[in-house]
């Protein structure tokens, strides 16, 4: 067994040397060969004449680790002496992307690393793509968590980040015969050399169990959980660089142990399968991500690791305020951050410590933790608000239960209080609901708990208010509050596009890296044809990267002669992937019958990213679509030179930095009130592509910013979508009435893309004509007249570069460093500390 570490020990400083971390030595390249070659030997127990790349690459992280370490640890000491506000974010996910690239951009040692490696015979770029990313996150919720610990080590706001250490991320997408089998993704399997364990400070996390409550002769209840079993959390600790300002923040992520490794008198007995099973039984706590929205089986999994990792970060965080910490004053040293509903539980775990642990009454507890959270909420999708079954609950976390109970209870009280008789509002607004079976609604729990609720962009806050979260509004309307969300201008234009990163900085200074607005100072080169022809060029350069990428990677031969036009997401049907594939389908179909010369067609290639959940079977159906088309379009000579779609198999952060600096046209197409905020979107633009897309999410924001001249706007806007769903929506009249969009899907249903057979797409068709919850049909006409409008525009070449460099201009307000300010100014109240 694991002993327990002792938290509030003094660590003796016994050396002079000691009393102050261990300075880099200057980054020249001699000295970073010799520290290279030193963990080379040291660490990897290899002579460089006999390394392996996966060597080289691990001894490379080292060096780059421990010109950071005196940094990190810097940071760490003020952060404790400086007893100053942090922000703990609170995520189940983060979508890290690789480490070396940034982390080398971060401590500004990129040139003198290549020129090192050079030295060696080695290349650094080769070291690089050794480099499997931590995918521990689904998409955007992820990807937003890794670009907020981003800004905020930039800005040198103290936060750290807590996660779960998945062994296994997200699933490695592969395709058989155009249908998705998943892979798992063993990203560990070669070790991870960014990250530091330490097992000494494992936190052990109860589970199950009962509560016993005895009444003193006072009348007054005392509550005791009495755990069944538990299992230890050992934190793995991950540097989070600050952008060239040598701040260094955390990220801790957890890793599930067994408290006890195996009993060795049954494995003695013989029996190993069974002496083994607790340790199993709790390293599958953090064995594996969830896909999101997947089959209901697996959930009791899902709710142990949302408690585990917030327990352990709980205790982690209260510890390490030291013995004589008065909890009365969390509130000044922290605000938990709730990435969406997943780490909810923190709010009744926090009650729990208070209360059963530390002594204090339920209304000083409460007092306390209704300051310390504020939660941000991703969707509008009812079906993705998450609810735990009372029963399972109860069952893994009874204590808990019995607090939230107590929680529901005293906010009934108040809405009471507020509308007295209005029993339907009650119901409406009570944590416990009874349908369709009883259970806690996360989201109420946290808009109760939070000192805020903010949507992650301004049409998504506004509808949280207006509609999911009304009532809530009506009885605390300066609680509801809009963060839009933004993306780091570090790993998304400074490292994925070097080209236009350096034209940019040629011609407006370096700046813009850390103050995005800046960019704005570019909007008089749009009018400057040498400019407009050096972004061109960046533009043209970014493809062939992505090409000599794709050829590798995927045995794709992409055109650089086309207009690029990509659309890069989870696979959901709300995004509306099918209205992209209606748009092809219809182009080619209107050429192999006749309507259009295939040499009127402006020359286009369409790239496609997606996973489907596992267990989401339209969403594979679309997938297996969508390949099969492009296995027909592409090879039809009927239409060479004109359409090419490609569908790389999974798409991930790595890829995503080659593929959008390279794109022309960004698809960001959902039904409007759909999607909450969107940040692909926002990395598009920055990186000179132009958006086709709904009134929807952040597009709305982005639109008003490039202006409408430099936008290709569509469909129907969410008042229009609540209407037609009010008079009831019937996407058959459409498919009758358009005599295009009837041609695009008989030729479908036809058989066209399944070897003739009629059964295979069936199913997405018939959703479409009959179903069509998302109204791909309602807005099909607008869209084939936008991506028309599209055309023209793209044939001007000196407008279209006009368009794009004003896009990368206008928005720099999608930084999120941005994001990171409005969260500082209107929720959390901390300060940076330099
Ligand atoms: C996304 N949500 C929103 N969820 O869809 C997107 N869900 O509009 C927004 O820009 C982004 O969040 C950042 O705010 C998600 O990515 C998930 O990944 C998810 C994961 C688990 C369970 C449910």
């Amino acid at each position: 067994a694991i002993g327990i570490h002792k938290r509030g020990v003094q660590f003796p400083q016994t050396h002079p040397l000691a009393l102050a971390p261990v300075t880099p030595p200057p980054p020249t390249v001699d000295g970073f060969v010799k520290e290279f070659l030193h963990e080379l030997n040291t660490d990897q127990g290899v002579a460089l004449s006999r390394s392996s790349i996966n060597d080289q690459y691990t001894a490379l992280a080292h060096t780059v680790r421990n010109y950071l370490t005196a940094r990190w640890l810097e940071t760490g000491r003020k952060q404790r002496e400086g007893h100053t506000k942090s922000v703990a974010y609170l995520s189940a996910e983060y979508l890290l992307g690789r480490q070396l690239g940034n982390n080398l951009l971060a401590a500004n040692l990129n040139d003198v690393a290549r020129k090192a490696l050079e030295s060696c015979g080695l290349s650094l770029d080769t070291l690089r793509a050794q480099e499997v990313e931590p995918g521990l996150g689904n998409g955007g919720l992820g990807r937003l968590a890794a670009c907020f610990i981003d800004s905020l080590a930039t800005m040198n706001v103290p936060c750290v980040g807590y996660g779960i250490r998945y062994e296994y991320g997200i699933f490695r997408q592969t395709f058989v015969n155009g249908e998705q089998v998943e892979q798992p993704d063993s990203w560990l399997a070669l070790g991870n050399p960014w990250e530091i364990a330490h097992p000494e400070a494992a936190v052990k996390v109860n589970f199950g169990g009962r509560v016993e409550t005895v009444t003193d002769e006072a009348g007054v209840a005392t509550s005791t959980w009495v755990p069944e079993w538990n299992v230890l959390g050992v934190p793995y600790n991950i540097m989070v660089p600050g952008y060239l300002n040598g701040r260094v923040n955390t990220l801790r992520l957890w890793s599930a142990q067994a408290t006890q490794a195996f009993d060795l008198s049954i494995f003695n007995a013989g029996d190993y399968a069974q002496a083994v099973r607790a340790q199993t039984f709790a390293e599958n706590i953090s064995k594996v991500l969830y896909p999101e929205d997947s089959t209901p089986q697996g959930k009791e999994l899902r709710l142990q690791q949302q408690y585990f990792f917030v327990a352990c970060s709980l205790r982690d965080f209260i510890d390490n305020q030291g013995e004589d910490f008065d909890l009365r004053d969390l509130p000044e040293r922290v605000i938990f951050q709730l990435n969406d509903t997943h780490p909810v539980i923190a709010v009744p775990e926090l009650m729990r410590i208070l209360i059963d642990e530390r002594g204090f009454d339920w209304n000083d507890a409460w007092a306390i933790t209704s300051k310390c959270f504020a939660y941000t909420c991703h969707t509008l999708l009812p079906e993705a608000l998450e609810v735990w079954s009372v029963e399972l609950l109860g069952r893994l976390l009874p204590r808990h239960l019995e607090i939230i109970y107590r929680i529901n209870t005293e906010f009934l009280e108040v809405v009471r209080e507020r509308w007295p008789d209005d029993y339907l509002r009650l119901g409406r607004m009570s944590i416990v609901t009874e349908y369709p079976e009883r259970g806690i609604r996360m989201a109420y729990l946290a808009t109760v708990a939070g000192i805020k609720v903010n949507g992650v962009a301004a049409l998504h806050s506004q509808l949280l208010r207006d509609k999911v979260l009304n009532d809530f509004a009506e009885l605390w309307p300066d609680k509801f509050i809009n963060v839009t969300n933004g993306v780091t201008p570090r790993r998304f234009m400074k490292l994925a596009n070097p080209h236009l990163s350096d034209l940019i900085t040629d011609t407006i200074g370096t700046g813009w890296v850390t103050d995005l607005e800046r960019l704005e100072e570019l909007a008089p080169y749009a009018d400057d044809a040498d400019f407009r022809a050096a972004f061109r060029e960046a533009k043209h350069a970014n493809k062939i990267r992505l090409r000599d990428r794709l050829r590798v990677r995927d045995g794709i031969e992409l055109p650089t002669d086309h207009m690029l036009d990509v659309m890069v997401k989870r696979l959901h049907e709300y995004k509306r992937q099918t209205l992209k594939l209606l748009h092809i389908v219809s182009l080619y179909e209107q050429i192999i019958s006749g309507k259009v010369d295939a040499a009127d067609v402006t020359p286009r290639t369409f790239v496609f990213g997606a996973k489907a959940a596992p267990g989401y079977r339209m969403a594979k159906n679309i997938i297996h679509l969508i390949n099969n088309v492009g296995e027909v379009v592409n090879n039809d000579p009927a239409v060479e030179g004109r359409l090419k779609v490609f569908f790389p198999a999974n798409y991930n952060v790595t890829l995503a930095e080659r593929l959008i600096p390279a794109a022309d046209l960004s698809e960001q197409i959902s039904l409007a009130g759909m999607e909450a905020s969107g940040t692909g979107n926002m990395k598009f633009a920055l990186n000179g592509a132009i958006t086709i897309g709904t009134d929807d999410g952040a597009n709305v924001e982005i639109r008003k910013l490039v202006g409408d001249d430099n936008f290709f706007l569509f469909g129907m806007d969410e008042p229009q979508v609540a209407a037609l769903g009010a008079k009831g929506y019937h996407p058959g009249e459409y498919y009758e009435s358009d005599p295009r969009l009837k041609a695009t899907l008989d030729l479908i249903a036809s058989g066209t893309f399944s070897n003739g057979d009629h059964q295979t797409f069936e199913p997405v068709v018939s959703n479409l004509v009959h179903n069509d919850r998302f109204m791909a049909l309602a807005d099909f006409t607008s869209y084939i007249e936008a991506q028309a409008k599209v055309d023209a525009a793209y044939a001007d070449t000196e407008a279209w570069t006009r368009s794009a460099i004003l896009n990368v201009a206008r928005c720099g307000f999608f930084s999120s460093d941005r994001s990171m300010k409005d969260y500082i100014k209107l929720i959390w109240g901390t300060n940076p500390v330099l």
